[in-house]
């Protein structure tokens, strides 16, 4: 009893809030965080109905992660109540389907509704995952270098300048990687 009370005050808590349209893979990746690698979990994915929270611990460290479902029907409700959301949170991961192409301006939109929620100079982290940028991922005349190289300055020349941001290339079919977008 004595032992595990002192447990609890060592270790650091860390609360992580996922957010992004419905199916940009945010479940995926917290299972990735989870450790769960095999491909049929990620198959039998089913969307997340409004928040699932998940606790796990990892080194010294016990990490909460707010997975924020992204069906249109729950969005309008996060915003009635963001502070719960932001309360204690270190760090929020926006997740864009980057393969989406045709739903790049939602996603962008709703992101700029979560960044404003948030306020600025808070001193929380923000990433920014492009998600699905698979190893293999084939270009063509809708997906190709330069309709993301356009996304990302929309991306840029969207968030409001004062705010601080990291934009990372993901994909749960690599083998970690996570490179950062200069
Ligand atoms: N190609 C590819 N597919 C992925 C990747 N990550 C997730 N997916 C697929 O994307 C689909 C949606 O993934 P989810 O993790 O359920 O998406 P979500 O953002 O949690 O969706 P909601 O719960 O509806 O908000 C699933 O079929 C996943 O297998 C990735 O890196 N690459
Ligand atoms: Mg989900």
């Amino acid at each position: 009893m004595e032992s595990s009370k002192k447990d609890k005050e060592t270790k650091q808590s860390i609360k992580i809030v996922l957010l992004g349209l419905d199916n940009s893979g945010k479940t995926s990746i917290l299972n990735c965080l989870k450790g769960i690698k095999a491909i049929s979990a990620f198959n039998s994915l089913m969307p997340t109905k409004g928040l699932d929270v998940e606790h796990f611990q990892a080194l010294n460290s016990e990490y909460s992660i707010w997975d924020l479902g992204g069906q249109k029907a729950y969005l309008d409700e996060y915003f009635n109540d963001f502070k719960k959301y932001v309360k204690g949170t270190n760090k929020f991961i926006y997740v864009i389907d980057i393969q989406d192409v045709n739903r790049y301006d939602i996603a962008l939109e709703y992101m700029i509704k979560v960044i404003n929620s948030i306020e600025i100079q808070n001193g929380i982290e923000f990433s920014i995952f492009l998600h699905k940028f698979d190893p293999d991922l084939v270009f063509d005349s809708n997906l190709n270098e330069n309709v993301i190289d356009d996304f990302i300055r929309k991306i840029r020349g969207t968030i409001p300048p004062k705010f601080n941001y990291s934009l990372y290339r993901t994909s749960i079919y690599a083998i970690f990687e996570k490179s950062t977008v200069i």
